[in-house]
């Protein structure tokens, strides 16, 4: 076997790396060949400093062979390694210190996309066609974040999406995509439809824990794939050194680098390749806590299959200052034009400096000009995967240190590169098509992001992003479906929580199978029915016909898949009344108080079918 040393000289380290760096040196026997080359490429790379502190061979072996594994992982999670992470991290950090406008040249206008209103014949037809089309469909889940703005403690998807039922997100989401396989199959033998989910540290573990302890609600364990995001390496200074960990100089620091990833993972992973070979048209991408969008699915994934996008982003209206992106037409002065997510940290400063004095502000209608991303991306994977072969799935990353001072030469805390999965359409070439959808906010987007402190300062008219905004649109959306198929639904109430005004509309849930689409909906409702504004109205099964029901109280029905069940006639009794929490109220659990309300379940009717059969519930 050869020594390290004659190891070390064969892989061409010399005097110079020697003296350059004598504490890396004097430990290199502890590295494998692999681990040397990646030494090198650091030293390379002036990244030195690294190793500045490095104690003797024999002492802190483990820690300094810790660090190697480290750098290994942070070397193959990033297209193009570490040596390109660094580079491109110079290059931001530089355009950064000189201010460097990332939209020079561009001039941003309003863009035309495909509008949509909820239950006309138009979105009809969408959904039917994408109902059709799911079955070649593929769903993926960003939740390696966080949530730093909420502040909750758990992982988002494991929140409660409304607490008639208490069901979270992700059984929420699983059983979306359930129904629509079933949907989509009808009549045929069934394809399951792939769902991955976008995990990372901070989320990985309890995600796999919410999953295996519910059995994977309902969908098969192999039809779900998690796929883990890296963080990436922290740079403290404008020459983009790495930045050691505070709490252990055997560590590079380590931050987000955004759901971004999605893309690289994907292809990495083979997960695409995968998709490919097994007959997947279209990849569905959604972020971790709106409850709405499947409501908005069917129709968007019917647009892209009609119209053939490549890329189609899904839309609501904005107002002015929310925290949701831009859908911009950039024109370049050299004639080039793109429409692309313009973040809502960029959109002020990009309209000021391109003749828009204004900035970001409402026009006439009351909404910002510009369609608010939601993050809803349809991609047709055949141009996709094609696209990811050339970059690897690497997308334009930005950088956004917070400097000392207006010098700009030192930073307050070590920063990152970043990247955003909307910014997959900025290196397509002008012949992709690359379209978006733009639906009513009722209908597609309730996003659970804010505390309740914060939200509660959100401008007046402005949506509040919050785990209480986030339920009561729920039921707003579901009043106002049923409402459009013909139920008397009464109207809301106001009400504050947690110092949030918010519209109370009567609690009606359903479970995916019993209303995927506007149409299912229509179906299932006949005849003359009424819901009062303090009722609670929960469907849970397949096939419950409501017909000549008036409902004043609670309702909680509940079918199996072969059980019909009719229910009409007047069901009255005392209901689940809504009754205030503080989200300062540590004894009420964390899930709840952030709503700044919880239900006094008094009196419901509650009716099971769990066998085969036609039945009535007639009160
Ligand atoms: N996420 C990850 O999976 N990994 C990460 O490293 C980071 C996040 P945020 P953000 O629709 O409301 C986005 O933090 O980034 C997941 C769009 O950029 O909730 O502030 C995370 O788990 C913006 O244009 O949102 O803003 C979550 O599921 C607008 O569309 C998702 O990524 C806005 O969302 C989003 O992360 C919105």
């Amino acid at each position: 076997m050869e020594s390290a040393t004659e190891g070390i000289s064969k892989l061409g380290i010399n005097g110079d790396f020697a003296s350059s760096v004598p504490n890396l040196h004097k430990n290199l026997s502890l590295l494998s060949p692999d681990q040397i080359e990646l030494a090198k490429m650091l030293v390379a790379m002036e990244q030195s400093h690294l190793f500045t502190n490095w104690p003797e061979p024999g002492v802190d072996d483990g820690e300094k062979k810790a660090f190697f594994d480290q750098v290994t992982r942070l070397n193959s999670s990033y297209p193009g390694g570490l040596a390109s992470y660094i580079k491109t991290a110079r290059g931001l950090l530089s355009d950064s210190k000189t201010g460097k406008n990332p939209f020079d040249g561009f001039t941003p206008s309003v863009p035309t996309g495909e509008n949509l209103s909820y239950g006309d014949e138009t979105f009809m037809k969408f959904e039917e066609a994408g109902v059709k089309e799911a079955q070649n469909a593929a769903f993926v889940l960003v939740a390696g974040g966080l949530g730093e703005r909420l502040g909750y403690n758990g992982i988002k998807v494991a929140l409660p999406r409304e607490t008639t039922t208490g069901a979270c997100f992700l059984q929420h989401y699983i059983e979306n995509v359930l129904a629509l396989q079933e949907a989509s199959n009808a009549g045929q033998s069934e394809r399951d439809i792939p769902f991955a989910i976008m995990t990372s540290d901070d989320t990985h573990a309890r995600t796999m824990q919410l999953l295996e302890s519910n059995k994977y609600f309902g969908m098969k364990p192999a039809q779900i794939k998690l796929l883990k995001q890296e963080k990436v390496a922290c740079l403290e200074d404008n020459d983009a050194r790495l930045a050691l960990d505070p709490q252990n100089k055997f560590r590079i620091q380590t931050k987000p680098h955004g759901h971004g990833d999605v893309h690289a993972l994907l292809y990495s992973s083979g997960v695409l390749e995968e998709w490919q070979r097994g007959g997947v048209r279209w990849v569905l991408f959604f972020q971790d806590t709106n409850g709405l969008l499947f409501k908005a699915i069917p129709a968007s994934l019917g647009v892209s299959a009609t119209k053939g996008y490549h890329v189609n982003s899904l839309a609501v209206p904005r107002k002015a200052k929310e925290a949701i992106g831009g859908i911009t037409k950039l024109t370049h002065t050299d004639g080039r034009s793109m429409v692309i997510n313009v973040e809502y940290n960029q959109l002020d400063p990009l309209l000021r400096a391109t003749g828009n004095p204004d900035g970001d502000v409402n026009c006439e209608t009351g909404y910002s000009p510009f369609p608010g991303n939601i993050n809803q991306l349809i991609m047709e994977l055949g141009p996709y995967f094609e696209e990811l072969k050339k970059t690897g799935g690497a997308i334009k990353e930005f950088v956004n240190p917070k400097y000392k001072d207006a010098s700009k030469t030192a930073f307050k805390s070590s920063t990152r590169l970043e990247c955003m999965m909307q910014d997959y359409p900025k290196t397509l070439p002008p012949s992709a098509r690359v379209g978006f959808t733009v639906m009513d906010a009722w209908v597609a987007y309730a996003p659970v992001k804010n505390n309740p402190e914060d939200a509660a300062k959100v401008p007046k008219g402005n949506p509040y992003h919050s785990a209480t905004s986030g339920e009561m649109a729920v039921y707003r959306a579901n009043s106002l479906i049923l409402r459009r198929a013909g139920v008397q639904v009464e109207d809301p109430v106001q009400q504050e929580f947690n110092g949030q005004e918010v519209e109370v509309w009567p609690r009606v849930v359903w479970k995916p199978k019993w209303g995927l689409t506007f149409a299912d909906v229509k179906k299932k409702v006949a005849g003359s029915s009424s819901i009062s504004q303090k009722s609670t109205l929960a469907l849970k099964g397949r096939n419950i016909f409501i017909e000549n029901l008036s409902l004043d109280g609670a309702l909680v029905v509940e079918s199996g898949d072969g059980a019909e069940v009719k229910v009409g006639g007047s069901v009255k009794n005392k209901g689940w009344a809504i009754e205030k929490v503080d989200y300062k109220d540590t004894s009420v659990p964390e899930e709840i108080r952030i709503r700044g309300f919880r239900f006094q379940k008094t009196e419901q009717l509650e009716k099971q079918y769990t066998e085969p059969g036609k039945f009535e519930l007639k009160a």
